[in-house]
């Protein structure tokens, strides 16, 4: 069967879940917060891995619905969580410049009962090469509601800092490659890292530092001054009863 035949039920039928990774403080390895990952596991596939359905989805645009459903999901997910945990989800820009995109925040807020401060926006630089004006309209009202935004995948993209100088990103994330260039010494990775740590400081933006595997690479990361870590060393993507197990039962 194809692919998108399958995708196109996928809601219908619950074959989606949503994984957690925990995001870790830099100084006190605390976790602060999590990410929100989809998984398909399908009737006719087996389990497809997300780089190959999210662009599908996003192709069919069934990634406005998905998108909607992971938000809710995630939300209703973050009220188990002490108060003091965030939840991130990702979000593609043909979901960003749908036109009930910020009601469908409004209503997994409302649903769960969320509050906005605890949700956090992930987009990555490719979504303000489409519609620029659209793209900021669009975060600028999300950060209205009170949710924060981060900016996912940083460095890799087209990287401009005008949208940079337009909003108010809560977070930036450097992305995995250049992690671990650093911890293997590569001076280019460790100026870049060091460069957008002291700009997103001076800018009042938070940094987490992406697909921390080794102590060598935490360790790099704190020296650098990235505020959190996110990687498999702290925490894989992980099933909801998991992530509320790191928090241990009160005694
Ligand atoms: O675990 P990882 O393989 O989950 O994720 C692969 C890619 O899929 C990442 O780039 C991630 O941002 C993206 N992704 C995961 N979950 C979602 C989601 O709910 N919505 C969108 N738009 N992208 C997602
Ligand atoms: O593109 P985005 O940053 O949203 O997606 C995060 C992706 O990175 C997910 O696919 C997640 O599973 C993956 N990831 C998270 N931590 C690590 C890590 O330590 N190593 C590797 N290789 N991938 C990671
Ligand atoms: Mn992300
Ligand atoms: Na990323």
């Amino acid at each position: 069967r194809k692919l998108e035949f399958s995708l196109r039920r996928a809601l219908e039928r619950d074959e989606f879940k949503v994984v957690y990774q925990p995001v870790v403080a830099a100084d006190t390895e605390g976790v602060v917060s999590f990410e929100a990952l989809l998984r398909w596991e399908s009737k006719d596939h087996g389990s497809v891995s997300p780089a190959k359905f999210i662009p599908l989805a996003e192709d069919t645009r069934l990634i406005v619905p998905i998108g909607e459903w992971v938000l809710r999901e995630a939300c209703k997910e973050a009220m188990n969580w002490p108060e003091h945990i965030r939840v991130a989800v990702n979000v593609s820009g043909e979901q960003l410049l749908d036109q009930n995109f910020v009601a469908s925040v409004v209503g997994a807020l409302q649903h769960s009962g969320l509050s906005p401060n605890r949700l956090e926006i992930e987009v990555t630089e490719s979504i303000f090469l489409r519609d620029t004006t659209m793209a900021n309209a669009a975060l600028e009202e999300v950060m209205a509601l009170g949710c924060g935004i981060a900016l996912d995948d940083f460095g890799t993209g087209y990287s401009s800092l005008g949208y940079l100088r337009k909003l108010r990103f809560s977070t930036i994330k450097v992305d995995r490659m250049f992690v671990q260039g650093a911890a293997t010494g590569n001076p280019e990775s460790l100026a870049i890292i060091r460069a957008v740590v002291a700009m997103a400081d001076s800018l009042g933006m938070s940094t987490t530092a992406e697909g921390a595997e080794t102590q060598k690479e935490v360790d790099m990361i704190r020296q650098l001054g990235c505020r959190k870590i996110q990687g498999y060393f702290f925490g894989r993507p992980m099933a909801p009863e998991d992530a509320i197990a790191l928090f241990g039962s009160p005694a």
